[in-house]
């Protein structure tokens, strides 16, 4: 295999950069956000290192495609019933993927390159079928061509079909306490300290902060440094009566931005325990705040099990990290939620950018010009 590094502002260039030399059959090795010195942490510029390495591109097809292993067949339970059905089961599911994962191959040569595209960023199959389904329904009915800036107008349209009934947009101004919830290490700290400062700068509101994230020194001291800057208040509280004395206490602020801890979301006592501390029942918004490098089924099982939780949109947060964004729009499919912000980066107030239903459509097909056929 052959590897280079490649070192770039944004992880699009940086993938600009290994298609030049690679094409579409890279694989990306590692991917790396390397920050240079900043004040105080913040305001530091960053650039994106990649390691890209290229094999075969026969390889490279079979490792794209999802390995099925058979089921080995287990001479001591030949004749068990349960076993077979089991078996048969395994052997159903499988020829499901493997017609799923055919199905491209229905669709005329020029539809590939951009169903390729919206498979690499993680679409599902079905999503892909409608969209290779409703190119060929329009050009059957309308005889016209539908070349592949056409296409790409087309499945811009499919996904503004889809994404119509969401919610998009950051807070709304109008509820003076903003929550945020996810696990450990997602950015959320980072996230609201964003919000805040942009609140605090673009609208002249006064705002305070409350953290229940007394796990570690280092979150608390890690939000006062932000609110310090922001010359804001910060109440840590540990419990009920602590969260009401901080309540009390901001009275006259305008926004109370709440950060809280995700170390122990996975126990059945996290949602008891959030609850009892944070009153959901004041003028409250709150947030699930995700990072787009987690692996969706990953991102899924964080969703279930915040769902005890009024959320009202989803926070996604590291799109500088990846370049494969189909996650967004399965989840926001599968779980009615829109998109409050997305964040691209770790300086505060910058890498924040409102989510709007045009800005998502195009996050979701900003490396899609690369695959234009030559
Ligand atoms: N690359 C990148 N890093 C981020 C982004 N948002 C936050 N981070 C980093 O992720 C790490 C964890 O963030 P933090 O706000 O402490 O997460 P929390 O545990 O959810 O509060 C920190 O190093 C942040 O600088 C982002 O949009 N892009
Ligand atoms: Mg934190």
């Amino acid at each position: 295999m052959n590897m280079k590094k490649y070192k770039a502002d944004t992880m699009v260039n940086a993938m600009k950069k290994v298609r030049a030399d690679f094409g579409d059959d890279a694989v990306i090795l590692s991917s790396n956000v390397v920050y240079s010195k900043g004040f105080l942490g913040l305001f530091k510029k960053k650039s994106v290192e990649v390691i890209a390495g290229y094999d075969t591109p026969k390889e490279q097809v079979e490792r794209k495609v999802e390995p099925m292993i058979m089921p080995t067949p287990n001479p001591k339970l030949d004749e068990s019933t349960s076993q077979l059905k089991q078996e048969m089961r395994e052997m159903k599911k499988m020829l499901k993927t493997m017609q799923h994962s055919s199905k491209m191959g229905r669709f005329p040569d020029e539809f590939q390159p951009i169903l390729t595209y919206l498979r690499q960023q993680g679409m599902t199959n079905d999503v892909i079928n409608e969209i290779g389904d409703s190119m060929f329904n329009y050009v059957k009915e309308t005889k016209e061509d539908l070349p592949f800036e056409k296409q790409i107008e087309h499945v811009k349209r499919f996904f503004e079909r889809r994404l119509a009934e969401l919610p998009f947009g950051g807070i709304s101004l109008e509820k003076k306490y903003i929550n945020v919830l996810g696990p450990t290490g997602v950015g959320k700290t980072t996230t609201i300290a964003k919000i805040a400062a942009r609140v605090l700068l673009e609208k002249k509101k006064k705002v305070g902060f409350i953290t229940t994230d007394t796990y570690r020194i280092a979150a608390i001291e890690q939000l006062r440094t932000y609110a310090n800057l922001l010359q804001a208040p910060v109440e840590v509280v540990y419990n009920a009566a602590d969260f009401k004395q901080a309540i009390d206490k901001f009275a006259d602020l305008d926004f109370v931005f709440i950060d809280t801890a995700g170390r122990n979301y996975k126990e059945a006592k996290f949602v008891e325990d959030l609850k009892e501390v944070v009153d959901f029942s004041l003028d409250m918004e709150t947030f699930l705040v995700l990072s787009v490098t987690s692996k969706e089924e990953d991102m899924s099982v964080i969703i279930d099990q915040f769902q005890a939780f009024p959320i009202e949109k989803f926070i996604f947060t590291k799109i500088d990290e990846t370049n494969s964004l189909g996650s967004l729009f399965n989840l926001m499919r599968n779980y009615h939620r829109g998109i409050a912000y997305y964040t691209n980066g770790q300086e505060v107030p910058e890498d924040l950018e409102e989510a709007t239903q045009e800005n998502i459509i195009d996050l979701l097909l900003e490396g899609v010009s690369d695959a234009r056929p030559s």
